[in-house]
């Protein structure tokens, strides 16, 4: 069995909480490891007042004792600063001095775009918080405390991972593929829309102006790279041992993702197969690489070795403080649909979503293949898949 994890919490609830099974006893692991991370997600130009608000970070309850994994499950709580303005309207205790119709921010007109209408049909929700609480982007706060978790194992067996936004708005980022992880690493952090093209930057930003002025938002692209996987991860004899499925998968349950591609992507449909597939070659310290890396790492649904390179779009944020038009459930007539507190764009924190989410299948990946149950074995097991790989 590999790795799992459950996260729970409402976007105004008092926290939220991950619970993490299957990681290898002995690994280590700090509180900061994940901090980092969390403070990352709630960078980026263009994100609301909410980000104001809360410094997200992460309390450590279970499974790790002076700095290791105990191989036991590990609870991560984050708590929502904003809960304090909730307490009555978020509350778990049944209201006692207020009806349930002066209950504030009852939503009845649903957001288009949003999980509001098809979330309150399904479980019979007529105040459609119900349905936002949960299906807020917030939860991807403990989404991305889980793969710091999973972030840590990649990086303690020589996998490394970044994410960079390729567009915004429309507005292209012309990426440099000559540049190392490390320099990509480095320019995505400090740029505020995380891009590695200094020539957009501004673009981007006044594409985010511009959706902020007129009410509007915007979505784009992000792309993850992860580097130094042994080859044959993965696997091509059941759909669901692919591993290019499982990322596939990964990104698109992020909230607002509609779409993946590997290496060349979409791009593959327009080319001939010669064009398409990369060439194999082999020398001594490398042992097989290929001499491109058009398919984004992946051969049947097994890692080449190669840089993994997945791509995932994300549509503008649905919540519009000029909405569109939408239909009151109560009384069936056309409103303008509810308006929530939102960010004009959220692309650069998305992509530290998409880094996080990869990172965790990329770690359940070398969970279920590899002995697990002791840190250092499973390390050591890993090295000798990439010997045997090299000399195969
Ligand atoms: C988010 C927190 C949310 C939203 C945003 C993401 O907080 P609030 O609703 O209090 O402003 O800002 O989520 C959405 C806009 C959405 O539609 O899901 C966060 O922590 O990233």
């Amino acid at each position: 069995m590999g790795l799992r994890y459950l996260t729970a919490g409402e976007s105004h609830g008092p926290q939220l909480t991950a619970i993490l099974e299957g990681l290898p006893a002995g690994m280590p692991l700090l509180t900061e490891d994940i901090n980092a991370e969390l403070a990352r997600r709630q960078q980026g130009y263009g994100r609301g007042r909410r980000m104001q608000i809360e410094k997200d970070t992460v309390e450590i309850m279970s499974g790790v004792r002076h700095g290791q994994t105990l191989g036991s499950p590990v609870a991560l709580v984050v708590k929502n600063n904003d809960w304090k303005h909730w307490t009555k309207i978020m509350g778990a205790e049944p209201l006692v001095d207020m009806e349930e119709d002066e209950v504030k921010r009852k939503v009845t007109r649903p957001r288009p775009g949003h999980a509001d209408l098809n979330g309150g049909i399904k479980y019979g929700h007529r105040d459609m918080r119900n349905v936002l609480e949960r299906s807020s982007a917030r939860e991807t706060t403990v989404r991305v405390a889980a793969g710091a978790v999973a972030k840590k194992l990649l990086s303690l067996v020589g996998v490394n991972i970044v994410a960079h936004v390729v567009e915004i708005g429309g507005i292209k980022a012309n990426v440099d593929r000559t540049l190392t992880l490390e320099a990509l690493k480095e320019r995505s952090e400090s740029s505020p829309v995380r891009t590695v093209d200094p020539n957009v930057e501004q673009d981007m930003m006044n594409a985010i102006d511009e959706a902020k002025k007129s009410g509007d938002s915007i979505g784009g692209i992000v792309e993850v790279i992860a580097e130094g996987m042994p080859a044959g991860i993965g696997s091509y004899v059941h759909y669901d041992r692919k591993l290019d499925a499982k990322l596939a998968g990964a990104m698109v349950s992020i909230n607002a993702f509609k779409g993946v591609e590997f290496g060349i992507g979409f791009e593959a449909a327009r080319k001939p197969g010669s064009e398409v597939h990369d060439e194999i070659a082999w020398d001594k310290e490398t042992g097989y690489y290929r001499k491109s890396n058009r398919l984004g790492g992946f051969e049947g649904g097994m890692t080449t070795g190669m840089p993994i390179v997945v791509r995932g779009v994300m549509k503008p944020i649905p919540t519009l403080y000029k909405p569109l038009m939408s239909v009151d459930i109560e009384t069936k007539e056309p409103f303008s649909a509810s308006i929530e507190r939102s960010d004009s764009c959220a692309v650069p924190a998305a992509a530290v979503v998409a880094e996080h989410v990869v990172a965790w299948e990329l770690a359940n990946a070398l969970v279920e293949q590899f002995y697990s149950d002791r840190f250092e074995t499973f390390v050591e097991e890993i090295q000798k898949q990439r010997e045997y790989a090299r000399g195969f």
